[in-house]
C-alpha cells in the first residue's frame, strides 16, 4: 500500500509537472470573466460552506442542520452563501414520481437562507453513483436505487480510501448504464434530467436560490479524460440545461468538470455550452479544490507547502482558461482540509486570497469544519471571519488587504451601493470608507456604502 501510493504520487506529480509546463507557456487569462449578480444588477462576492455532507446519508436526504446553526454561521463568519446538497434519489424516489414533500423541506430550508440574505447554489450531490453500489448502503450517495445496476459485478466493500470504491467493476458499471455507454439505459440521462426540471419548477420564483450546481464531481465510469468531458458530460450537461430553461429562465446553471484531475489543478476539456435563455447566458464554473499532496495525508508545510502553492497556481490558471471557454463566472464549489493539521490556516487565507467565491468543504461537525463534534468552534473560524465585499456596485477589478484594511477597486455601473461584512474582532466600532457615504448595521455588521455611479472607484475601509 506505501508502495503503490508512492507510486501514484510520483505518477501525478509527474501529470501536474507537465500540467504546469504547459500552463506556464501559455498566457493565464486575468480577467473579463463575467460575476453572478444580485436582483440589483450588483457583483456577488460568495463566502459560504456546503451544507451538508450528513445530507448523503439521512433517509430523507435532508443535512442535519438547524435554523439556530445557520444563526451562529452568521454570527461567527458573516457568511452569505450555502452550496446546498440535494439528492436525486430523494427527488425522484420512484421513477418519474418527484418528492413534493422532499422539495417543500428543501425550500423551508431555502427560506431560513433567504431570510438571512443568503444566496443559495443548489447541488445534486453523488459520490461513487448512490447508495445502492453496496449491501449496506454506506458507501455510495446520490442515486436512487431504480437508477443502479450494477449487472452483479462487484464492488468490494472494505477499500483503503473511500475514492477507490470507484474503480469496482460495479461501480464503473453503474456510471457506465447513466452515461449510456453500453446502450442498455438510454432512459436514465433523461430521468436525472427530469429530476432538474422538476427542482427548478420548484424554486425558479425564489430569489435566494441563485441556481444550479449539475452534478457533484462528475466520474466517467469507463471513459475518461476529454473524450469523458465533451462526450456523455456535455450531453448530460445540455439535456439539464434544456430541461431547466425549459422552466427557469433566469437562474445559472453551473457545471463541474471531471473531478479527477481537475480537483488537482489539472485542466479540464469541458466545452462551451449555449445558453437557450433571451439575453446574456448564465452559465457558470464550480471546480473543486483538493491540492494533491494534502489528498496524499501531507501538513501545508515545509516541502509539501512549496508543491500545494504550486499546484494551487496551476489550479487557478486551469481554471481561469476553462471559464473563459464557457464564458462564465467561476464558484469555488468545493475546498476543505482538517483544520487541527499544521499550516491548515495558512491554506485557506491563501485560497481566500485567490478572491473567488467560495464553499468551504464542510459545514459537517468535526476536524474539517468550523465546530467539532462537541460544537466547539475549530480554527477555520477566526481564518474564515474575515472582512469582504459581499456586494460591489460595479464590476470588480482588485480586492486586497493591507492589516485590518480591506480595499476594493471597481468599474461603477449604476447599480447601487457597495456592501462590506466586517467582523467584530477587526472592525470592532464599524468601518470608515475612503470615499462615499455610508450607513452600519451594527447587528448585522453590514457597512453600506454609496459612491459615484460611473468610472473607477477604489474604496478602502478602515476600522472606525
Ligand atoms: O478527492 C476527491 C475525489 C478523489 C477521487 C475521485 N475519483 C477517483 C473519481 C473523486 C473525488 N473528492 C474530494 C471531496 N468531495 C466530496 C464531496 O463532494 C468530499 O467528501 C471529498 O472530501
Amino acid at each position: 500500500m506505501k508502495l503503490a501510493r508512492f507510486i501514484a504520487a510520483v505518477l501525478v506529480l509527474a501529470f501536474l509537472t507537465v500540467a504546469g509546463i504547459v500552463a506556464w507557456t501559455r498566457s493565464a487569462p486575468e480577467d473579463g470573466l463575467p460575476y453572478v449578480s444580485d436582483d440589483q444588477g450588483r457583483a456577488l462576492i460568495l463566502r459560504g460552506f456546503n451544507t451538508a455532507g450528513s445530507a448523503k446519508g439521512t433517509p430523507d436526504g435532508l443535512p442535519e442542520f438547524t435554523e439556530a446553526d445557520l444563526d451562529r454561521e452568521y454570527r461567527d463568519m458573516g457568511t452569505n452563501f450555502v452550496r446546498f446538497l440535494l439528492q436525486w434519489r430523494a427527488v425522484e424516489a420512484s421513477p418519474g414520481t418527484y418528492d413534493t414533500k422532499y422539495l417543500d423541506k428543501v425550500a423551508e430550508r431555502v427560506r431560513w437562507y433567504a431570510k438571512r440574505g443568503y444566496h443559495v447554489m443548489l447541488d445534486m450531490h453523488q459520490d461513487l453513483w448512490g447508495s445502492g453500489i453496496t449491501p449496506e448502503g454506506g458507501a455510495g450517495n446520490g442515486a436512487p436505487g431504480w437508477a443502479t445496476h450494477l449487472d452483479g459485478l462487484p464492488v468490494a466493500t472494505k477499500q483503503p480510501t473511500w475514492e477507490m470504491f470507484y474503480l469496482e467493476p460495479g461501480v464503473i458499471r453503474a456510471f457506465d448504464h447513466f452515461w449510456n455507454t453500453t446502450g442498455d439505459h438510454p432512459e436514465l440521462m433523461d430521468h436525472y434530467a427530469g429530476a432538474w426540471k422538476a427542482v427548478a419548477a420548484r424554486f425558479k420564483d425564489e430569489p435566494a436560490v441563485l441556481g444550479y450546481d449539475l452534478m457533484n464531481e462528475p466520474w466517467g465510469g469507463s471513459v475518461q479524460g476529454a473524450t469523458f468531458e465533451t462526450g456523455p458530460l456535455a450531453e448530460l450537461y445540455r439535456r439539464c440545461i434544456a430541461q431547466i430553461r425549459s422552466v427557469d429562465t433566469d437562474s445559472w446553471v453551473f457545471l463541474e468538470p471531471q473531478a479527477v484531475g481537475a480537483n488537482w489543478g489539472l485542466p479540464s476539456a469541458l466545452p462551451h455550452f449555449d445558453d437557450p435563455r433571451s439575453g446574456p447566458s448564465r452559465i457558470g464554473f464550480v471546480p473543486h479544490l483538493y491540492p494533491l499532496p494534502l489528498d496524499l495525508g501531507d501538513d501545508y508545510t515545509a516541502g509539501s507547502r512549496q508543491w500545494t502553492d504550486r499546484t494551487i497556481g496551476w489550479w487557478r490558471d486551469n481554471t481561469l482558461r476553462t471559464a473563459k471557454r464557457i464564458g462564465g463566472p467561476v464558484i469555488l464549489g468545493e475546498f476543505g482540509l482538517d483544520m487541527t493539521r499544521p499550516g491548515s490556516a495558512d491554506l485557506v487565507g491563501r485560497v481566500q486570497e485567490l478572491g473567488l467565491s467560495m464553499s468551504y468543504w464542510s459545514r459537517d461537525p468535526g476536524v474539517w469544519g468550523p465546530y467539532d463534534d462537541k460544537g466547539k468552534p475549530t480554527p477555520l473560524v477566526d481564518v474564515y471571519n474575515r472582512a469582504y465585499p459581499r456586494a460591489v456596485g460595479g464590476i470588480p477589478q482588485k480586492i486586497s488587504y493591507a492589516g485590518k484594511a480591506l480595499t476594493v477597486v471597481f468599474d461603477a455601473n449604476e447599480t447601487g451601493p457597495t456592501e462590506f461584512y466586517l467582523p467584530a474582532r477587526d472592525f470592532p466600532k464599524g468601518g470608515t470608507p475612503s470615499v462615499g457615504t455610508a450607513t452600519w448595521d451594527p447587528a448585522r455588521r453590514i457597512l453600506t456604502v454609496t459612491t459615484k455611479t460611473s468610472g473607477i472607484v477604489t474604496l478602502t475601509i478602515t476600522p472606525t
